[in-house]
């Protein structure tokens, strides 16, 4: 059985996406990350960088007790793997597929979680002139969208010359442009992509997983944005929990 630690947000819907094409079934365990679950000793040993998804496997590829892995990357790559599903295994094809794991877990993930982050910042007048982090990072996502462009070029699929979890990963941080200032015309390659990977059954599915619990910062009443705000945005080192002692 899969326990997946789950708040409804992009890096947890890649996972949520893949389960649902394998066709797995999963528990959900919420991780109220507005509420600070993501500190409570016993997730931090699963997430020790307080950040979900995170999964459980009861019944290990290979054998013997549970494994837990944090990180989406890490946690695809050992679905597919267990599966055989949505990564070839041949150099080739394994590695092209990496590379964009890779990619989007360096950069298209925490940019576009940055450009968020300053841009709600710059909106609740926080720390006085924030025009350089928003700009910086509006335009290092507009690169990042050329990327995804280059990488579609004349491609159905980003990697292996199929769907693969290169697709899942990139697909649920890509799929906001709107609303990070992206103009589709500028990325011909990109809108097609997304529309197919859209119309998935598995895809669609998942798309509202969770949305009755959080819909965004904007959608919340004032205070528990500012709780949920606070949370996220003011964070120091967290000490060895005395429960792990
Ligand atoms: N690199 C991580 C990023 C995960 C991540 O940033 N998760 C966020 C929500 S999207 C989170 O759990 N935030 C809790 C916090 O900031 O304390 C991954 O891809 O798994």
């Amino acid at each position: 059985m899969l326990d997946l630690y789950f708040f409804p947000t992009p890096n947890s819907r890649k996972v949520t996406i893949l389960l649902e094409e394998c066709g797995l079934p999963y528990t959900l365990k919420i991780v109220d990350i507005g509420r600070g679950d993501q500190f409570h000793p016993e997730f931090l040993r699963i997430s020790p960088n307080n950040r979900m998804p995170a999964l459980v496997d009861h019944q290990p590829l290979g054998g013997g007790d549970p494994i837990s892995i944090f990180e989406s990357g890490a946690i695809m790559m050992y679905i597919a793997e267990k599966t055989e599903k949505f990564w070839p295994q041949d150099p080739a094809r394994k590695y092209d597929v990496i590379q964009w794991i890779m990619w989007q877990m360096g950069n298209q993930g925490p940019k576009m979680g940055e450009q968020g982050h300053f841009e709600r910042a710059d909106k609740e007048g926080w720390y006085g002139d924030l025009s350089y982090p928003v700009n910086r990072f509006a335009n290092e996502v507009h690169r990042l969208f050329g990327v995804l462009n280059l990488g579609l070029h004349k491609k159905k699929w980003l990697a292996a010359g199929e769907y693969t979890i290169a697709d899942m990963i990139c697909y649920p941080w890509a799929k906001l442009w709107k609303s990070r200032g992206i103009d589709m015309t500028e990325f011909p390659n990109v809108a097609p992509w997304l529309e197919t990977i859209s119309m998935r059954p598995a895809v669609q599915k998942t798309a509202t997983i969770g949305k009755d619990i959080y819909d965004g910062p904007d959608k919340m009443p004032e205070d528990e944005r500012a709780r949920f705000t606070k949370i996220l945005a003011d964070q120091r080192a967290v000490p060895v929990p005395r429960e792990w002692k």
